[in-house]
This record gives structure tokens, C-alpha cells and sequence, in this order.
């Protein structure tokens, strides 16, 4: 295949960016009436706005003639199909199996791997029945009130955002907690809250050796052993989210409450695997459901709409565009429900760790730059925040609006004023406000000469700073099910037009490996070769204890 920025396609949407120029959205809604028709479209219950992109028709041909150039359609059967697309970690990445809500066989290596993905989800299921329903004891003969899950980046992040999101149907009993960290304060914080005799953890770790998780379980188990607890009563208080029975069973924990994956499962695109066991336990069985029934809706939409009116395939498109040809470095996500507040973190992993690369999938420098930042935080707090710099900073940064129709509560006035407030920022966003609107606008307000001229540029928006808005029915396990596939396939189909592994993380390992040298040496090991800021900082800590 010819390089990327050497392939027609390319060439062909670089010339059509120069045509484009600097023309405005707001001349191309005035030149297009059926532009936000054009621009938009439902998948899976969710409505997506384009139209604010500066986009014409011809954007959209290129866009996906780029797409097939790069072999997308063929790529994304390969997923679905069950070829180990990870190359260098030699795995599958069969996320979709683990929604798979059909009766239609999942094939890795000639072998259905849905039996067993059943199989885990029934366990999982009926696990979280038992906890909510009281049948589940603690040592002491109470029911289970708090759940502590122990995990890190793939093993905590679509649970813990999960769970708050699906705050509103979470069983009233229960209280999610989750520890990542292995800063003894994450700990010690939710420790200091539970009662061991009503609390169940969760080892969340696909290989049980993470270090943060495995240093973060062992002194919980100390703490309840320490306050109550007893060796005997560890299967009641301790379950696994694992690959690695053997580790488990070190542990102590009851191989019967250990809940498996495989390794064609990344971490970061966990939360449908056992790795959701804390979403059941919180929103239970129907709910996960209906969570994995939203996810399968668009995986079903990703495999079979035509790339011209496929949602996952448009944002991807779309981020690709404003990368290579707008020098946009970031994007911003901007939910608008503050149940929705964790997503941005989630999403972080979810696109900078797949496609945070800079070698393509045989190993080669790529050829143009590859993922952008992504960050946010929810609406309308960001308002009062950054967005200052979305609308009158030097950069252009593109935002993806998030926002569920329906409130999970019963403030209607708020729900109200939260949506005016989405709909306002993208609008403000796109059209801006020009100098001469600015100037009538003083006048009016009585504002005249030297004065009014001074704060003209001051309030002047340039506009034209695109934005998606992604409209949810409500903020259900169905509709989050829909919208983080969304987000998985969109992570997919920029991967395939870069050509990099989505799969793989090599980037997190050298600071791992690094970290264990230093930890011997500041608990007194010999002290290792290193330059001399890295030496001054380890003799700072060294002399602090
Ligand atoms: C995700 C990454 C990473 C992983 C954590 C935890 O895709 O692989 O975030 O999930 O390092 O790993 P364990 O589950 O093995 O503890």
C-alpha cells in the first residue's frame, strides 16, 4: 500500500482543505438549507449532529474514499471476524464477541468463543443477584453495603465511569467505591468508610500483577484481616476479576468467585467482560444487560451501515480531518450531565492509549501526526473554565457535545437550562460574533468613540470552531452501552487510516520497569546508574525518611 500522505486520497483531501480555505460555517448553513439533514444521523438511539464541521458534501466523498483506500471495510471484518488484528501482542480483539447479543457464532481460531462468554456472564449475573438480594452474607450475617473495587486503567475506568453514569438505577444499599491508585491515601480514604464486615472487594487485574493493584489488595485483606475479618471469611469478602487462576488462588480467594476473561479482551475495552462485574453488582443483571444490548446495537450498525452514514465512521473521519489538515491538537469532550463526568478520563485511555503511536503496524515511522490530546470535563462547569480558550484562544479545537434528552431526576427547570446551555455553546462556537455585531451591541448599550472602539477585539469571536453533538435518549444502561461502543469503533476506524496498532500499549512498560529499580533502591537497594536529576531526586526522598 502506498504511504498514507502519498496516496491519492490523501492528496486529494489536501487540495480540497486549501479550496475550503477559511470559509465560514456560518456562509456554508447560509449556501446548504438542508445542511443539518444532510449532516446528521441516528444509530443505536443516538442522534448525531455533523452538521457544525467544516465540511461540504465533498468532504465526506473524500473522506471515506480515504477509508476504503486505506482498507477499513476489509480491516473491520477482520475484527469482527476474530483475526488477531493485535499483531504484536499476537491477539484477537474481540471486544464485540462480548456483546454479541445474536445467536450468531463468534469464530477465534475456528473455535465459537461465545459458550464461555456466556457462560462468565450468567456467573457474573447471578453473583450480582445474590449481593443485591441480601442472599450474599458478610462474616458477621449482614448484608453486603459497599463494594471496593481494586483495579487500575482498564481494570477501574469503564466501571467506575459506568457506575456513576448509572447512578440513578443503582441499588440503594450499595455503595461503589474504587481504588486505583498506589497512593495509600486512595485506600485508606474508602477504607476508612467501611464496615468489613458488610463490605465486599473486588480484585479487578487481568493479570493479577499489576503492581498498583496487587500492593493496593494486599493491604486491604491486612486491613480486614486486621479489623475482624479472617482467613475463613476472605471468599466472602474477597472476589477476582482475572486471567490468572493461579495468582488468585494464591491469594486466597475461592476459585469459585473468580471471574475470567481471555486475552483477546484489552483492558481498555474491558467494561463488557467480567471487568463489569461492579456494574452489575450496582445496576444488576437486566441493567448489564441492556448495557451490552446498546453495544451491540452499534456494533451491529458499525458492521453493516455504509461508510457514508456510519456514525463511528464519521467521528473518526471527521478527527482524522481536523488532525492532519487544521493543526488541531486537541479535542474536548464535553458532556453535558454531570453523571457523565468520568467519561472524558475514560475516553483518555480509551483513544490516547490505542492510538497514542508513532510507528505503524509494520513498524514503520508514521507519516503524519496520529491522536490527538483528549480532555473535558462536564457542562456546564467547563464554561465558567476553559471554554474561554474554545471560543477565543488561538488554537482550534474541535468538541464533541454529549447530552441525554431525558434527566435521570426529577429538576426539570434544570434539565431545561442544562440543554440551552449545550445547544448555545455549539451554536456560539460555530457563528461567533463580528466586529460589527459588537459595535452594535455597545452602541445599544449606550457605549460610544475611543472607548467602545478599545473593547471592540476584545469581544469579537471568530467562530467557525467546529463541534459534534451527540444527543442520548436518556442517560440508561442501554443508551451509555450505544454511545461507548461508539466511541470504541470511532478509535478503531483512526487507527486503520494512521495504520497503528489500537491494541497494544508498549508506551506504558519503561516507566513500569523503571519504577521498580527505583522502588529498591529508595527502600535502601544499591543505588543504580542514573543521571543526575534522577539521582538528586531519589537522594531528596532518601534524606526525607
Ligand atoms: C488497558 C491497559 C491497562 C491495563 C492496566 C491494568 O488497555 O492494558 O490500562 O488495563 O494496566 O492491568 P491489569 O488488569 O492486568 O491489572
Amino acid at each position: 500500500m502506498t504511504s498514507l500522505t502519498n496516496s491519492s486520497a490523501w492528496r486529494a483531501l489536501a487540495a480540497h482543505r486549501d479550496e475550503l480555505g477559511e470559509q465560514h460555517l456560518r456562509e456554508l448553513f447560509a449556501a446548504d438549507s438542508v445542511r443539518f439533514d444532510r449532516f446528521s444521523l441516528r444509530a443505536a438511539g443516538l442522534f448525531l449532529d455533523y452538521s457544525k464541521n467544516r465540511i461540504v458534501p465533498r468532504t465526506l466523498e473524500l473522506l471515506t474514499a480515504l477509508a476504503r483506500d486505506r482498507g477499513l471495510e476489509a480491516e473491520r471484518a477482520a475484527m469482527f471476524a476474530g483475526r488477531r488484528i493485535n499483531t504484536t501482542e499476537g491477539r484477537a480483539a474481540l471486544h464485540v464477541a462480548l456483546r454479541n447479543r445474536s445467536d450468531t457464532p463468534v469464530e477465534l481460531d475456528g473455535q465459537d468463543v461465545m459458550p464461555d462468554v456466556r457462560e462468565v456472564l450468567g456467573r457474573v449475573g447471578r453473583f450480582a443477584e445474590a449481593v443485591r438480594s441480601g442472599e450474599w452474607r458478610g462474616f458477621a450475617g449482614g448484608t453486603i453495603t459497599d463494594v471496593v473495587n481494586i483495579g487500575i486503567g482498564g481494570s477501574d475506568l469503564g466501571p467506575a465511569m459506568a457506575c456513576q453514569a448509572l447512578a440513578a438505577c443503582g441499588h440503594e444499599r450499595l455503595t461503589m467505591h474504587f481504588v486505583s491508585n498506589i497512593d495509600g491515601d486512595h485506600l485508606a480514604s474508602v477504607l476508612a468508610k467501611v464496615d468489613p464486615a458488610r463490605t465486599l472487594f473486588i480484585i479487578a487485574s487481568k493479570t493479577f500483577t499489576t503492581i498498583e493493584t496487587m500492593t493496593n489488595a494486599a493491604s486491604a485483606r491486612a486491613w480486614f484481616l486486621a479489623n475482624g475479618g479472617s482467613e475463613a471469611a476472605i471468599p466472602q469478602h474477597f472476589v477476582a476479576v482475572s486471567t490468572n487462576a493461579e495468582r488468585v488462588a494464591a491469594f486466597g480467594i475461592d476459585l469459585a468467585n473468580m471471574f475470567g476473561f481471555w486475552d483477546w479482551v484489552g483492558g481498555r475495552y474491558s467494561m463488557w467482560s467480567a471487568v463489569g462485574l461492579p456494574i452489575a453488582l450496582y445496576v444488576g443483571r437486566d441493567n448489564f444487560e441492556a448495557l451490552l444490548d446498546g453495544a451491540h446495537a452499534m456494533d451491529r450498525h458499525f458492521a453493516e451501515a455504509p461508510l457514508e452514514a456510519n456514525m463511528p465512521v464519521i467521528l473518526g473521519l471527521l478527527g482524522v480531518w481536523y488532525r492532519a489538515f487544521f493543526g488541531s491538537t486537541s479535542v474536548s469532550i464535553a458532556p453535558y450531565a454531570q453523571a457523565l463526568a468520568r467519561l472524558p478520563a475514560y475516553l483518555q485511555q480509551l483513544e490516547m492509549e490505542s492510538n497514542g503511536k508513532s510507528v505503524t503496524r509494520d513498524g514503520k515511522p508514521v507519516d503524519t501526526v496520529t491522536c490527538p490530546v483528549i480532555w473535558g470535563e462536564p457542562g456546564t462547569n467547563g464554561q465558567h473554565a476553559f471554554f474561554q480558550l474554545l471560543h477565543q484562544g488561538t488554537d482550534l479545537i474541535p468538541v464533541d457535545f454529549i447530552a441525554p434528552l431525558k434527566p435521570s431526576h426529577d429538576l426539570a427547570e434544570h434539565h431545561r437550562l442544562l440543554l440551552a446551555n449545550c445547544i448555545a455553546q455549539s451554536k456560539a462556537l460555530m457563528v461567533g460574533k463580528t466586529a460589527d455585531e459588537v459595535r452594535a451591541e455597545l452602541v445599544a448599550g449606550g457605549m460610544t468613540g475611543d472607548a467602545l472602539e478599545a473593547l471592540v477585539p476584545h469581544r469579537v469571536f471568530p467562530g467557525n470552531r467546529p463541534s459534534n453533538t451527540l444527543l442520548l435518549p436518556d442517560l440508561s444502561p442501554r443508551a451509555l452501552g450505544a454511545l461507548i461502543a461508539l466511541y470504541e469503533h470511532k478509535v478503531f476506524v483512526q487507527s486503520v487510516i494512521w495504520g497503528v496498532n489500537a491494541f497494544d500499549q508498549w508506551g506504558v512498560e519503561l516507566g513500569k520497569q523503571i519504577a521498580t529499580r527505583i522502588a529498591g533502591e529508595l527502600g535502601g537497594g544499591a543505588a543504580g546508574e542514573h543521571d543526575a536529576s534522577t539521582k538528586g531526586l531519589i537522594a531528596a526522598v532518601r534524606a526525607a525518611h
